[in-house]
């Protein structure tokens, strides 16, 4: 830091770990970001994506102005339209037939506001987050067992538990800061056991005691069986239960039959592993079990968070040091959705829209002429409404539908049958923008100001780095501008502050503990208070004395049921139903290490884009062989919805039966990756959360002839390929290509799709006998365009050619037949320093005792965000195994 850079405070936009982030703003406008140290989230620690916040921060592919019908249009207009096509279809067709999907990434001021237009002055609750598709499961299960949505715990208890049980949550990957702190915890006390729980072995298993590879879906089964084996060894805490809990004999007596051997076979785990992990629980006084989207994510998923929470209620193991259940949040402010009311079936401040005392406080509040009295559609029934008529016009805030939304092709062509879709992004194109009549131009991190909520339940101040892009403006004041042109008195709000402050007040209303929520210590924050305001968690309440409030929930009772007891819910077993004979495998989806979503702000990093360049899905070794699918081969994964074509990775760490592919990509980086089109859309009948893990596809060779590798400085225009997929470099695009017939005109093709111009310089090689063709294309001496084509999948060091484009000397000696052995460093492992695998092995095979920290002296590996320790893990424990072998990219 240098003495004219100004230090600014905010939070991280992507997970819901909630770090803090120092932004050294220079005078020139340069942002540098590191990790802020006084953050109770991270204390100074960022992942990659953190670290690499500064590098998403450009102009580039931001929508800067809106637009109605794909022509640039100035605010007033485009704003008018949106009002007047909202009153227009509610005095024609009733309120219920608009619509907001809203999402965790947006403030809660900018969601206070929405949800005040849409339940309070519009009257339908038809509005509904993207959480809904993340954290519903959890937020049903909170309510049923405690009569709130609460997460009881703090992160601190990770760190002094003597057992954490990971379960459907891929923390190294996703959570990364929170995996840090317990590998540091483990690191301090070695006694610490940590187990995961999981079908797949993931880069989260490599710190862990234990990997169970459960079945897909079988968890419930796995928490039954425990709650019963609790009960037998006398784990009960029959106090805690007797005055604080209600239910657990019919939770029991559902608990009864499953012996370990019924577990064993409900999820294919041996005996021995389950019984191992049911002692732990029974015996380690500090248990916390950590939870996220394997649970979620199910047609079963509030059973399976309630089957977990019966197990820490049982034992009194909730709301203690070290001691709880504890669902991690997905998205930087998903938890602050749930505070501030962005589900359909909720109202706002925590209260329900089915109690009519709820009811008058919120409308009193808002002055609001009416109040919404039952739920609203719930994401995957609002857009089944809009593909039937039912919904007619809809806005869509901080989300990518067409890409991240079960039956996705469906949801597509809803929307672009849809009579009037406005979609506010910062992007101008995403597969979502490309279905709207209007697109507004949001003003993303670094230029916004409001607040979020972590995990942890700590809210957390998003502070404006630099001036909008363009003319884009915060989400909260597009939302008031077209409730003001609606016709809707109190929406003139001047800062987010404004509408913090009502916001605060509003939790503390008439509450006097009755309600968890509460931040009324904050209702009458001045505009000073809120520009310095530190993190802070709830409860916060006014007049309550600090050391009074206790930093968890529950450790002795006071639920928010009516009796302020806890119900422990009995959760029957239902398994998955039997495969398909077409379609055999299970589809489990989920994230990779340095991609958010739908990739519109990572996949403009060329540092973010590097880790994994392609669409991939792991199949399990036996699976591929009987398939004659090859490692790096094309396959294609196919049910009566849809079909996507993908890489395949041959792992074991897949279970047979079952394969995995990643969310990411979308129909403008890959040709067909959006693998949301084969998901279907059954849902948890509790919570509406759809089942993203859990659809059932067949899986076939995709029967390319023809494979290309390619890069160049502009990205193609159009690319006339069976299979491609884009990623970002620094000097451009680099592309992945296959056809099902090799192009007649290579020369033409090539041209094309690299954009030569007549007076480029071309040169090229051909491999007549291995079917192999390069070309290189220079400009005034600097590379243009590469392209290897050949008739098997392309073996080259893909990372070393994009290296070297800029000055084409890798190319050319490419050309001469293929890089220096010495100079291929292997897929990318570590981003901050640019460690490939190979070097990282070339380090391990010459270490006599390596260990992660051995290697990062060696090569700096694993040694800046440590966000790819894991990994660096795993290579010396597979040399261990088997003596040095080649690391696979991913
Ligand atoms: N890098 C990165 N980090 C992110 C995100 C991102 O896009 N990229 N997104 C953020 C968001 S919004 C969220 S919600 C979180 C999600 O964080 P996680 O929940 O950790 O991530 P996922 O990869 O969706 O799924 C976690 C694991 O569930 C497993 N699973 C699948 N089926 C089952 C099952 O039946 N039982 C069990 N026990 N496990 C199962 C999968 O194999 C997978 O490893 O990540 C957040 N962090
Ligand atoms: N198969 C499968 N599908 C899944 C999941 C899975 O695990 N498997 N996970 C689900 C989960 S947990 C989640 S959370 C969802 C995520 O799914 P989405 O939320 O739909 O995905 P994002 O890419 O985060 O979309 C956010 C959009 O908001 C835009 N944006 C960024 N900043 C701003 C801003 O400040 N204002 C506005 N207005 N827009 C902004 C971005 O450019 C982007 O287009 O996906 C769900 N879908
Ligand atoms: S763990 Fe990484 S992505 Fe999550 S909040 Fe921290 S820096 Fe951001
Ligand atoms: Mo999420």
């Amino acid at each position: 830091m240098n003495a004219t850079q100004k230090v600014i405070r905010t939070t991280c936009p992507y997970c819901g770990t909630g770090c803090g982030v120092k932004a050294l703003v220079s005078p020139t406008g340069a942002i540098e970001i590191c990790g802020d140290d006084e953050h109770p989230a991270n204390f100074g620690r960022l992942c990659v994506k953190g670290a690499a916040l500064a590098e998403t921060l450009t102009e580039e592919g931001r929508l800067l102005h809106p637009k109605v019908n794909g022509a640039r249009a100035d605010w007033e207009t485009a704003l008018r339209l949106v009002a007047d096509r909202f009153r227009e279809t509610i005095a024609a067709h009733g309120p219920d037939a608009v619509a907001f999907y809203v999402s965790g990434q947006m403030l809660t001021e900018d969601y206070y506001v929405a949800n005040r237009l849409m339940k309070g002055f519009i009257g339908s609750a038809n509005i509904d987050t993207n959480s809904r598709l993340c954290m519903a499961s959890s937020v049903a299960g909170h309510k049923r067992a405690f009569g709130a949505d609460v997460v009881p715990n703090v992160y601190e208890d990770l760190e002094t538990a003597d057992l954490v049980l990971l379960v459907g949550s891929n923390l190294a990957w996703c959570h990364p800061v929170l995996y840090q702190r317990l590998e540091a915890a483990k690191a301090r006390r070695p006694d610490l056991r940590i187990i995961d729980i999981d079908p797949r072995r993931t880069a989260t298993s490599e710190l862990c005691d234990a990997h169970l590879a459960l079945a897909p879906g079988s968890d419930v089964a796995l928490f039954l069986g425990l709650l019963t084996y609790l009960d037998r060894v006398g784990a009960c805490d029959h106090d805690y239960v007797a005055r604080h809990t209600s239910g657990v004999e019919t939770a029991l007596a559902a608990a009864k039959p499953w012996s370990i051997g019924d577990v064993a076979r409900a999820t294919g785990v041996v005996a021995s592993e389950i019984e191992a992990l049911y002692a732990l629980f029974a015996t380690r006084e500090r248990v916390v079990t950590v939870y996220s989207q394997g649970v979620n994510q199910s047609v079963h998923g509030t059973d399976k968070v309630n089957a977990i929470l019966n197990c820490h209620l049982f034992t009194g193991r909730i709301g203690k040091p070290g001691s709880g259940p504890f669902s991690v949040t997905g998205q930087p402010n998903a938890m602050g959705g749930r505070e501030v009311g962005g589900l359909a079936n909720q109202l706002a401040c925590h209260m329900e829209l089915d109690d009519p005392h709820h009811r008058a406080i919120v409308q009193s509040h808002w002055r609001a002429p009416t109040i919404a009295d039952r739920p609203g559609l719930k994401a995957v029934e609002m857009f089944d409404a809009v593909r039937d008529g039912r919904v007619r016009a809809i806005w869509i805030i901080g989300a990518n539908p067409a890409v991240s939304l079960p039956q996705a092709d469906v949801v597509r062509a809803a929307l672009a049958a849809c009579p009037f879709v406005v979609v506010s992004d910062a992007m101008e194109h995403t597969d979502t923008t490309a279905l709207a009549s209007v697109v507004l131009p949001a003003q993303a991190w670094s230029e916004k100001d409001g607040t979020v909520t972590n995990s942890e339940r700590r809210i957390s101040r998003q502070r404006a780095l630099r001036k909008g892009v363009g003319e884009s403006l915060p989400d909260w004041r597009i939302i008031c501008r077209v409730a003001t042109l609606m016709g809707f008195e109190g929406f003139d709000y001047q800062t987010p502050a404004d509408i913090f402050r009502e916001y605060a007040a509003l939790s503390g209303r008439l509450n006097h503990g009755a309600r968890d929520f509460d931040i009324s210590v904050h209702e009458e924050a001045t505009q000073a208070d809120y520009d310095r305001l530190a993190p802070f968690q709830w409860p916060s309440r006014k007049g309550a004395r600090k050391s009074s409030e206790a930093k968890r929930f529950f450790g002795r009772g006071g639920f928010f049921t009516p009796d302020r007891r806890a119900r422990l819910v009995a959760t029957p077993y239902v398994a998955p139903a039997p495969h398909e004979q077409h379609t055999p495998f299970v589809l489990n989806t989920g994230r990779i290490r340095d991609q958010w979503h739908t990739m519109t702000r990572t996949g403009v990093s060329p540092r973010l884009s590097r880790h994994i360049a392609e669409p991939f899905v792991e199949i399990h070794p036996a699976d591929a062989e009987a398939l004659r699918i090859a490692p790096a081969s094309l396959v294609r994964l196919s049910n009566a919805r849809g079909a996507v074509v993908l890489r395949a990775l041959v792992t074991e760490r897949q279970r047979r039966g079952a394969v995995f592919a990643p969310f990411h990509w979308t129909g403008l980086l890959a040709s067909a990756a959006r693998v949301d089109a084969l998901v279907g859309a059954a849902t948890d009948p509790v919570s509406g959360q759809p089942g993203l893990k859990e659809a059932r596809v067949t899986v076939v060779p995709f029967p390319a002839q023809w494979f290309a590798f390619a890069l160049t400085r502009e990205k193609p225009t159009s690319i006339a390929a069976d299979y491609w997929a884009l990623a970002r470099t620094r000097f451009g695009w680099r592309i992945a290509l296959a056809r099902l017939k090799a192009p007649p005109d290579l020369r033409g093709f090539t041209q094309a799709l690299l954009g030569w111009r007549d007076d480029d310089v071309i040169a090229s090689a051909e491999d007549r006998a291995r079917g192999a063709c390069r070309f290189v294309a220079t400009r005034n001496g600097r590379a243009q365009g590469l392209l290897i084509a050949s008739t098997q999948p392309v073996a080259a060091a893909r990372d070393f050619l994009v290296d070297g484009f800029d000055d084409a000397q890798p190319a050319f000696r490419l050309l001469a037949g293929g890089p220096a052995a010495q100079a291929d460093r292997g897929g990318a492992i570590c981003i901050c320093h640019g460690v490939g695998a190979k070097e990282i092995e070339a380090a391990i095979a010459r270490d006599a005792a390596p260990s992660v920290d051995s290697i990062g002296r060696a090569t700096r590996a694993g040694t800046g965000c440590g966000s790819c320790r894991p990994e660096i893990h795993r290579l010396v424990k597979a040399a261990a195994r088997h003596g040095a072998t080649p690391a696979q990219a991913v």
